[in-house]
């Protein structure tokens, strides 16, 4: 009897071990919102994205408390989640309906939640030119996807004045550096605008261990990745990673590259990336052509190979631009820059000619 006893304690003082070693593994590998994603989602691949929810959905639950003393932190669990979300590109909602849809969206598309402290503030950053329509798709599903998971954010939109080539990884380099000087962020959070997120669980905090892909499975992609190493589409840095990798390069004109000269200089900083899991990572993509602005850029493999010997000169620490105007609107806080580099002529004044600002 007292030996049986005695074996079930060992066991037990076993099993105890060997659990805590796997908690500090998931810890070491993947960063504390791993394990917090892994706690609030279901397990993997269980999602079922035949069944979708309204974003929506039980969003009017979260009103201000009639006793602002009253207020305590929000549950680390918010209590609306749903998972899966319908996202069509249906009827295109107009600016104003968004707004009425999300009345304590602040000026700036500044959102607190109105009934608790947030634990986290995320700036969500979006490099734009000519893309009104997909601006207003993303408004749209984005608001409340983010007021449902109870976070403290603001929408950044970095537009590039001209018709210059479009150099997306310049315009986060602003972005990061304006968003920055209104708050102290937890999160900054690269997002492209033709990108919606279809689950809720995704939850758009960062991992403080490693700088986070979050669109790891795009529907353009069949929902899986289309290499192992991609990082462009949504992407999520502290500040801190942010400042080790010296900020994104600023010399990506046009399309392609600039995402894989991301992950390199995250590797030259001694750093490696996490990822959302495939099953939660799902975005569909606005469907569009290129912008004839954003030609593919031909020297990206060039670049590309002398990443290890430019990022440390190249990046935050380099950014060279002309803010035009910092504008509040009722969804975002709308930032114009001219970027510089190269501006094709307006169509009646140009004889194909290139001009080198
Ligand atoms: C890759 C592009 C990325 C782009 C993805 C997905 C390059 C450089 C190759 C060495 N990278 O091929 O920038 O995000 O496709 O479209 O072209």
């Amino acid at each position: 009897m007292m030996s049986s006893l005695h074996a079930d304690k060992s066991l037990f003082l076993l099993f105890l071990v060997f659990s805590q070693i796997v908690f500090i593994l998931i810890l070491y590998r993947h960063g504390a919102s791993s394990l917090l994603q892994g706690f609030l989602a279901s397990p993997q691949g269980s999602w079922d994205y035949s069944k979708t929810h309204n974003v929506y959905t039980n969003l009017s639950v979260f009103i201000p408390l009639s006793d602002e003393k009253m207020m305590t932190h929000c549950p680390l669990k918010s209590p609306i989640l749903v998972g899966p979300i319908t996202v069509i590109f249906a009827k295109l909602p107009s600016e104003r309906g968004i707004v009425k849809k999300n009345p304590f969206v602040q000026s700036g598309g500044q959102y607190r939640p109105p009934h608790c402290f947030a634990h986290y503030k995320s700036a969500i950053i979006i490099p734009h030119r000519n893309r009104e329509l997909h601006l207003r798709y993303l408004l749209y599903y984005l608001h409340p996807f983010l007021q449902r998971q109870q976070l403290h954010y603001r929408i950044y939109v970095i537009h590039q004045a001209g018709n210059g080539t479009f150099n997306r990884a310049k315009l986060l380099n602003v972005g990061v550096k304006e968003a920055l000087k209104n708050e102290d962020w937890d999160c900054l959070i690269m997002h492209d605008v033709d990108l919606i997120p279809e689950n809720d669980y995704n939850l758009y905090i960062c991992d403080h261990r490693y700088p986070k892909h979050m669109s790891s499975a795009m529907d353009k992609f069949k929902y899986s990745l289309p290499y192992w190493s991609y990082f462009g589409g949504v992407s999520a840095v502290t500040p801190e990673q942010y400042l080790r990798m010296n900020g994104f390069p600023n010399t990506y004109w046009g399309w392609g590259g600039e995402d894989d000269d991301m992950f390199m200089r995250i590797q030259l900083a001694g750093m490696t990336i996490s990822r959302t899991p495939l099953s939660l990572g799902h975005y569909k993509m606005i469907p569009h052509k290129r912008d004839k602005e954003n030609q593919e850029n031909k020297i990206r493999f060039t670049l590309l190979k002398k990443t290890k010997r430019t990022w440390k000169q190249d990046g935050i620490n380099s950014l060279d631009i002309q803010l035009i105007s910092v504008e509040e609107a009722q969804l975002y806080t709308n930032i114009t820059v001219d970027v510089g580099g190269i501006t094709i002529l307006p169509p009646e004044k140009s004889k194909d000619i290139w001009t080198f600002l």
